[in-house]
Protein backbone atom coordinates (compact mmCIF):
# COMPACT_ATOMS: atom_id res chain seq x y z
CA UNK A 1 0.00 0.00 0.00
CA UNK A 2 1.43 3.71 -1.08
CA UNK A 3 -0.74 6.67 -0.20
CA UNK A 4 0.50 10.32 -1.51
CA UNK A 5 -0.93 13.86 -2.08
CA UNK A 6 -1.99 16.36 -4.95
CA UNK A 7 -1.62 19.76 -4.66
CA UNK A 8 -3.83 21.97 -6.67
CA UNK A 9 -2.35 24.82 -7.85
CA UNK A 10 -3.52 28.32 -9.10
CA UNK A 11 -2.15 28.36 -12.55
CA UNK A 12 -3.61 31.69 -13.41
CA UNK A 13 -4.76 35.15 -12.47
CA UNK A 14 -8.32 34.36 -9.75
CA UNK A 15 -10.76 37.08 -10.38
CA UNK A 16 -14.51 36.43 -8.40
CA UNK A 17 -15.54 39.51 -10.58
CA UNK A 18 -14.36 38.31 -13.61
CA UNK A 19 -15.88 36.05 -16.56
CA UNK A 20 -14.78 32.48 -15.22
CA UNK A 21 -17.23 33.92 -12.16
CA UNK A 22 -17.35 32.82 -8.61
CA UNK A 23 -16.85 29.22 -8.43
CA UNK A 24 -15.17 26.48 -9.81
CA UNK A 25 -16.18 22.49 -10.15
CA UNK A 26 -12.94 20.23 -10.55
CA UNK A 27 -13.11 16.58 -11.39
CA UNK A 28 -10.00 15.13 -9.43
CA UNK A 29 -8.57 11.66 -11.03
CA UNK A 30 -6.58 8.88 -9.43
CA UNK A 31 -4.99 6.50 -11.70
CA UNK A 32 -2.70 3.32 -10.85
CA UNK A 33 0.04 1.96 -13.25
CA UNK A 34 1.36 4.53 -14.85
CA UNK A 35 3.47 2.21 -16.73
CA UNK A 36 0.98 -0.04 -19.00
CA UNK A 37 -2.05 2.49 -19.61
CA UNK A 38 -3.86 -1.17 -20.56
CA UNK A 39 -4.00 -2.15 -16.94
CA UNK A 40 -5.34 0.94 -15.21
CA UNK A 41 -7.75 1.54 -12.99
CA UNK A 42 -8.74 4.47 -11.75
CA UNK A 43 -11.20 6.45 -9.41
CA UNK A 44 -12.56 10.01 -9.55
CA UNK A 45 -14.21 12.82 -7.84
CA UNK A 46 -15.45 16.20 -7.72
CA UNK A 47 -14.77 18.93 -5.41
CA UNK A 48 -15.98 22.81 -5.78
CA UNK A 49 -13.96 25.99 -5.23
CA UNK A 50 -15.81 29.42 -3.79
CA UNK A 51 -13.68 32.38 -4.31
CA UNK A 52 -13.81 34.62 -1.51
CA UNK A 53 -14.14 38.39 -2.51
CA UNK A 54 -11.68 40.83 -1.63
CA UNK A 55 -12.53 44.57 -2.13
CA UNK A 56 -11.04 45.63 -5.50
CA UNK A 57 -14.34 47.54 -7.02
CA UNK A 58 -15.30 50.79 -5.89
CA UNK A 59 -18.71 51.89 -6.29
CA UNK A 60 -20.21 53.40 -8.96
CA UNK A 61 -22.29 56.25 -10.06
CA UNK A 62 -24.46 56.07 -12.55
CA UNK A 63 -22.66 57.20 -15.77
CA UNK A 64 -25.58 60.30 -16.59
CA UNK A 65 -25.32 63.53 -15.58
CA UNK A 66 -27.25 64.07 -11.92
CA UNK A 67 -29.11 67.09 -11.81
CA UNK A 68 -32.59 67.67 -10.21
CA UNK A 69 -34.44 71.30 -9.43
CA UNK A 70 -36.30 72.21 -6.32
CA UNK A 71 -38.67 75.34 -5.64
CA UNK A 72 -36.58 77.61 -3.24
CA UNK A 73 -39.28 77.18 -0.77
CA UNK A 74 -39.08 73.07 -0.50
CA UNK A 75 -39.50 72.31 2.82
CA UNK A 76 -36.74 71.00 5.08
CA UNK A 77 -36.42 67.37 5.27
CA UNK A 78 -37.64 66.94 2.11
CA UNK A 79 -36.01 64.65 -0.75
CA UNK A 80 -35.18 66.19 -3.57
CA UNK A 81 -33.23 63.01 -5.53
CA UNK A 82 -32.50 59.85 -5.08
CA UNK A 83 -29.42 57.93 -6.21
CA UNK A 84 -28.40 54.32 -6.67
CA UNK A 85 -24.62 53.40 -6.74
CA UNK A 86 -23.78 49.67 -7.94
CA UNK A 87 -20.97 48.04 -6.42
CA UNK A 88 -19.26 44.77 -8.46
CA UNK A 89 -17.88 43.12 -4.64
CA UNK A 90 -19.93 41.22 -1.99
CA UNK A 91 -21.19 41.89 1.26
CA UNK A 92 -19.15 44.31 3.62
CA UNK A 93 -17.20 45.07 0.46
CA UNK A 94 -20.19 46.43 -1.67
CA UNK A 95 -22.38 47.75 0.80
CA UNK A 96 -22.15 51.45 0.74
CA UNK A 97 -22.70 54.42 3.01
CA UNK A 98 -23.43 58.43 1.04
CA UNK A 99 -21.76 61.59 2.36
CA UNK A 100 -21.61 65.31 1.11
CA UNK A 101 -18.13 66.26 0.38
CA UNK A 102 -18.11 69.56 2.37
CA UNK A 103 -16.42 71.67 -0.15
CA UNK A 104 -18.60 74.42 -1.37
CA UNK A 105 -21.54 76.85 0.19
CA UNK A 106 -24.16 74.90 -1.24
CA UNK A 107 -23.53 71.57 0.74
CA UNK A 108 -24.53 72.90 4.16
CA UNK A 109 -28.37 73.43 2.62
CA UNK A 110 -27.98 69.30 1.46
CA UNK A 111 -27.62 66.02 3.35
CA UNK A 112 -27.82 62.55 2.23
CA UNK A 113 -29.63 59.16 3.84
CA UNK A 114 -28.31 55.91 3.30
CA UNK A 115 -31.70 54.15 3.00
CA UNK A 116 -30.26 50.81 2.31
CA UNK A 117 -29.56 48.63 -0.79
CA UNK A 118 -27.06 51.23 -2.22
CA UNK A 119 -29.46 54.16 -2.45
CA UNK A 120 -29.13 57.69 -1.12
CA UNK A 121 -31.62 60.33 -0.65
CA UNK A 122 -30.54 63.78 -0.86
CA UNK A 123 -32.73 66.13 1.44
CA UNK A 124 -33.12 69.57 1.88
CA UNK A 125 -31.16 70.49 5.61
CA UNK A 126 -31.82 73.93 6.35
CA UNK A 127 -34.10 76.68 4.28
CA UNK A 128 -33.46 77.36 0.71
CA UNK A 129 -35.14 80.41 1.12
CA UNK A 130 -32.25 82.64 0.56
CA UNK A 131 -31.20 80.34 -3.10
CA UNK A 132 -32.09 80.62 -6.08
CA UNK A 133 -30.08 79.36 -9.40
CA UNK A 134 -27.77 76.52 -10.43
CA UNK A 135 -25.21 75.10 -7.56
CA UNK A 136 -23.60 71.42 -7.10
CA UNK A 137 -22.97 69.43 -4.44
CA UNK A 138 -20.15 66.41 -4.85
CA UNK A 139 -21.67 63.06 -3.77
CA UNK A 140 -19.74 60.55 -2.23
CA UNK A 141 -20.44 56.76 -1.83
CA UNK A 142 -18.04 54.56 0.10
CA UNK A 143 -18.05 50.96 0.54
CA UNK A 144 -16.89 49.25 3.70
CA UNK A 145 -14.66 46.94 2.74
CA UNK A 146 -10.54 46.80 4.09
CA UNK A 147 -9.12 48.92 2.41
CA UNK A 148 -12.32 51.50 1.24
CA UNK A 149 -12.97 51.73 -1.43
CA UNK A 150 -14.94 55.77 -2.41
CA UNK A 151 -16.47 57.45 -5.40
CA UNK A 152 -17.72 60.86 -5.91
CA UNK A 153 -20.22 62.54 -8.57
CA UNK A 154 -21.45 65.42 -8.91
CA UNK A 155 -25.43 66.45 -8.08
CA UNK A 156 -26.50 69.75 -10.36
CA UNK A 157 -29.56 71.39 -8.32
CA UNK A 158 -31.07 74.48 -10.11
CA UNK A 159 -33.38 76.16 -7.20
CA UNK A 160 -36.28 77.58 -8.84
CA UNK A 161 -37.72 81.24 -7.40
CA UNK A 162 -40.95 80.94 -6.33
CA UNK A 163 -43.23 84.76 -6.18
CA UNK A 164 -43.43 84.65 -2.17
CA UNK A 165 -43.17 88.20 -1.58
CA UNK A 166 -46.25 90.90 -3.10
CA UNK A 167 -44.39 94.35 -3.53
CA UNK A 168 -43.65 96.45 -0.57
CA UNK A 169 -45.15 100.05 -0.69
CA UNK A 170 -42.74 102.39 0.58
CA UNK A 171 -42.50 106.18 1.71
CA UNK A 172 -45.89 107.25 1.41
CA UNK A 173 -47.73 110.22 3.25
CA UNK A 174 -51.01 109.46 4.86
CA UNK A 175 -52.33 112.87 3.42
CA UNK A 176 -50.85 115.26 0.71
CA UNK A 177 -52.41 118.46 -0.77
CA UNK A 178 -53.13 118.20 -4.71
CA UNK A 179 -50.35 119.74 -6.86
CA UNK A 180 -47.50 118.32 -4.46
CA UNK A 181 -45.78 115.78 -6.64
CA UNK A 182 -46.28 112.50 -4.99
CA UNK A 183 -44.56 109.41 -6.04
CA UNK A 184 -44.97 105.81 -4.72
CA UNK A 185 -41.87 103.74 -4.90
CA UNK A 186 -42.15 99.88 -3.68
CA UNK A 187 -39.53 96.89 -3.47
CA UNK A 188 -39.82 93.24 -4.02
CA UNK A 189 -38.00 91.02 -1.77
CA UNK A 190 -37.87 88.03 -4.56
CA UNK A 191 -35.11 86.53 -6.23
CA UNK A 192 -35.55 86.93 -9.89
CA UNK A 193 -37.59 88.68 -12.53
CA UNK A 194 -40.87 88.37 -12.92
CA UNK A 195 -41.47 87.30 -9.44
CA UNK A 196 -39.81 90.91 -8.02
CA UNK A 197 -41.23 92.83 -10.89
CA UNK A 198 -44.41 95.04 -10.74
CA UNK A 199 -45.97 97.96 -11.49
CA UNK A 200 -48.44 99.74 -10.33
CA UNK A 201 -52.42 100.57 -9.98
CA UNK A 202 -54.36 103.25 -8.48
CA UNK A 203 -58.38 103.20 -8.09
CA UNK A 204 -60.03 106.20 -6.49
CA UNK A 205 -62.50 104.97 -3.37
CA UNK A 206 -63.88 107.91 -2.58
CA UNK A 207 -66.08 109.37 -4.31
CA UNK A 208 -66.58 107.00 -6.64
CA UNK A 209 -66.28 106.88 -10.26
CA UNK A 210 -64.03 110.08 -10.08
CA UNK A 211 -61.34 110.17 -12.70
CA UNK A 212 -59.19 112.89 -11.28
CA UNK A 213 -55.81 111.63 -10.49
CA UNK A 214 -53.82 108.48 -12.09
CA UNK A 215 -50.34 107.02 -11.62
CA UNK A 216 -47.63 106.05 -13.77
CA UNK A 217 -47.73 102.41 -14.20
CA UNK A 218 -43.79 102.49 -14.13
CA UNK A 219 -42.74 105.34 -12.22
CA UNK A 220 -45.32 105.36 -9.80
CA UNK A 221 -45.75 108.95 -9.92
CA UNK A 222 -49.41 110.55 -9.02
CA UNK A 223 -50.44 112.87 -11.76
CA UNK A 224 -53.71 114.83 -11.82
CA UNK A 225 -56.45 114.47 -14.69
CA UNK A 226 -57.99 117.09 -14.06
CA UNK A 227 -58.40 120.49 -13.37
CA UNK A 228 -59.81 120.18 -9.61
CA UNK A 229 -61.90 122.98 -8.30
CA UNK A 230 -60.56 125.10 -5.69
CA UNK A 231 -64.06 125.81 -4.18
CA UNK A 232 -64.51 122.02 -3.14
CA UNK A 233 -62.58 122.79 -0.51
CA UNK A 234 -64.29 120.17 2.06
CA UNK A 235 -63.62 117.16 -0.77
CA UNK A 236 -61.10 114.74 0.09
CA UNK A 237 -60.09 111.76 -2.25
CA UNK A 238 -58.45 108.05 -0.65
CA UNK A 239 -56.43 106.35 -3.59
CA UNK A 240 -55.50 102.98 -3.30
CA UNK A 241 -52.15 101.89 -4.71
CA UNK A 242 -51.97 97.54 -5.14
CA UNK A 243 -54.43 97.01 -2.85
CA UNK A 244 -51.87 98.20 0.44
CA UNK A 245 -51.65 101.40 0.89
CA UNK A 246 -54.37 104.35 1.29
CA UNK A 247 -53.26 107.88 0.51
CA UNK A 248 -56.01 110.23 1.35
CA UNK A 249 -55.27 113.38 -1.48
CA UNK A 250 -56.86 116.67 0.07
CA UNK A 251 -57.38 119.37 -3.02
CA UNK A 252 -58.34 122.76 -2.19
CA UNK A 253 -56.89 123.87 1.26
CA1 LIG B 1 -16.08 47.41 -3.25
CA1 LIG C 1 -13.88 41.58 -5.41
CA1 LIG D 1 -42.99 89.10 -5.72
Amino acid sequence: MLSGAGVIFVSNQLDREGPQGQSFMLTIVAMDNPEDTKLVRMNRTTITIQLIDINDNPPMFPNHLLETRTPRDTAVNNTIFTVIVTDADANENADVTFSIANETNASNYFDILNIGNNEGRVIVSQSLLDLAGLYNITLIASDHGTPKFSSNKTLHIEILDVNLNAPEIGNVPGKVKVFEILTINATDNDKSSPNNKYHFSMSVIQPKNNTNFGINKNTGEVFVNANLSVANISIYESIKVESERLVVIQYGN
